[in-house]
């Protein structure tokens, strides 16, 4: 586990390794600094809080490609202010687009006609506010028990945001679908730094991308997006999991047969059948794997973290909860290792995609206390109990239990 004391240290003798550029780090930024508990230990040996342009010190698991995940203190209020969002790329070469000549080719073999559409084509078209959850597949893959491949995530590779932009329907409209259409597909203007490393590209079923809440976004919490998250334009796809959210999209084409390249298989799969979703991507289902697509309501606790030291008596405990956009009904806190449930108090509700706060209070007695969390969605589902293990390390759901010692 690294220690603030430990990243204060890094920190420095990296600075004076290499004399000047690097980040220097406030006794503030730093004290933000513990790593996220949880992950293998071998990964505290290389992740570090880092600045990456235009962000606060994020937790840095790799720098080429670019994965920062967001310390829990960053995870505290319902929209995460877009310097604190965490960052994911797959490829390294991320080209910085400008706004002027940048357009969008949308067309395929699905499509009646191909048309190129500018970011002002998309800011004149109906614009659509959403706020939601961008969660990582492999959120909290670090935890996964065995251990599996890919970047060791902990507990922040997510983030909730107001999204505007035009409906992903809206452009489709532009070029018309096929009857024989099944999947819309995108690429980002990112590529591979080397040629082995197949392109980033993604796809989603036709009814996904003509649902109202699918967009191509140019605005992140009420600014345009940050180069890093995106810049000029990316797809949301409320309730569905990161991978599909295209960032600097360039290239929409509407396909009569499955996108067959890699990120869509073998990568971004999980078993048939064992987890309790209802959003099916049946065209690129085989007997073994599907595609993951929607997130499992899922909770995290946002204002402790495991073995901090309360005062006894009152001590409230926050965090959000989430889903893949049912909606969280409530959210259970037990205090005797789940022989017993007390509803936590709800808070505001920014609409069924978004973070839902919740908080409780408890009356911490001297010693150990134990607190476990457990978020419900408006279709009944809970969180596990145990990790529903799968080879890639998505959908951990696995209820929080934390101790705060009084
Ligand atoms: N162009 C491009 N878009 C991308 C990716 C990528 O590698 N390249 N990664 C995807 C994945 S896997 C995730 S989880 C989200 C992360 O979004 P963020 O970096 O804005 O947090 O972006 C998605 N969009
Ligand atoms: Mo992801």
């Amino acid at each position: 586990m690294i220690t603030r004391r430990h990243l204060l240290g890094t920190a420095s003798a990296a600075l004076a390794a290499s004399g000047v550029g690097l980040p220097k780090f406030s006794e503030a930024e730093a004290a933000i600094a513990e790593l996220t508990p949880g992950v293998p230990e071998g990964v505290g040996s290389y992740a570090t809080m880092a600045k990456l342009p235009g962000k606060k010190p994020l937790i840095q698991l790799s720098d080429r490609p670019p994965n920062y995940e967001a310390p829990l203190e960053y995870l505290r209020t319902p929209i995460t202010p877009n310097d604190q969002f965490y960052v994911r790329y797959h490829l390294s070469d991320i080209p910085e687009l400008k706004a002027e000549g940048y357009k969008i080719a949308v067309g395929g073999d699905g499509a009646n006609a191909t048309a190129e559409i500018t970011l002002d084509d998309l800011k004149k078209m109906p614009a659509v506010e959403v706020v939601a959850v961008n969660q990582c597949s492999g959120s909290r893959r670090g935890l996964s028990k065995p251990h599996v491949q890919g970047v060791e995530w902990g507990y922040g590779a997510m983030g909730c945001a107001r999204w505007k932009g035009a409906k992903l329907k809206d452009v489709l409209d532009k070029v018309g679908l096929k009857k024989e259409a099944i999947e819309v597909s995108f690429n980002g203007a990112d590529g591979p730094a080397v040629a082995a490393t197949p392109d980033f590209i993604k796809s989603i079923p036709v009814w996904k991308a003509i649902e109202e809440s699918t967009i191509i976004a140019y605005e992140m919490n009420g600014v345009p997006l940050p180069h890093l998250n995106g810049f000029p334009a990316r797809i949301i796809v409320p309730g569905w999991t990161g991978t599909y959210w295209m960032k600097h999209v360039i290239a929409i084409n509407v396909l009569t047969k499955p996108e067959a390249n890699f990120w869509m298989n073998p990568a971004y799969r999980i078993p048939v059948g064992k987890f309790p979703l209802r959003d099916r991507f049946l065209s690129q289902e085989n007997a073994a794997s599907t595609p993951i697509t929607e997130m499992v309501v899922n909770s995290l606790i946002t204002s402790h973290r495991n073995g901090d030291k309360v005062k006894a008596g009152k001590v409230t405990v926050s965090g959000m909860a989430w889903d893949g956009g049912y909606g969280i009904s409530s959210v259970q806190v037990s205090t005797d290792g789940g022989k017993s449930w007390s509803a936590a108090k709800l808070g505001e509700d920014l609409g069924r995609f978004a973070f839902r706060p919740w908080s409780f209070d408890l009356s911490a007695k001297k010693g150990k206390n134990s607190v476990m969390v457990n978020a419900t969605n408006k279709l009944g589902q809970s969180q596990t109990a145990e990790l529903i293990f799968n080879p890639a390390g998505y959908h951990n759901n696995v209820m929080q239990n934390i101790t705060l010692t009084a």
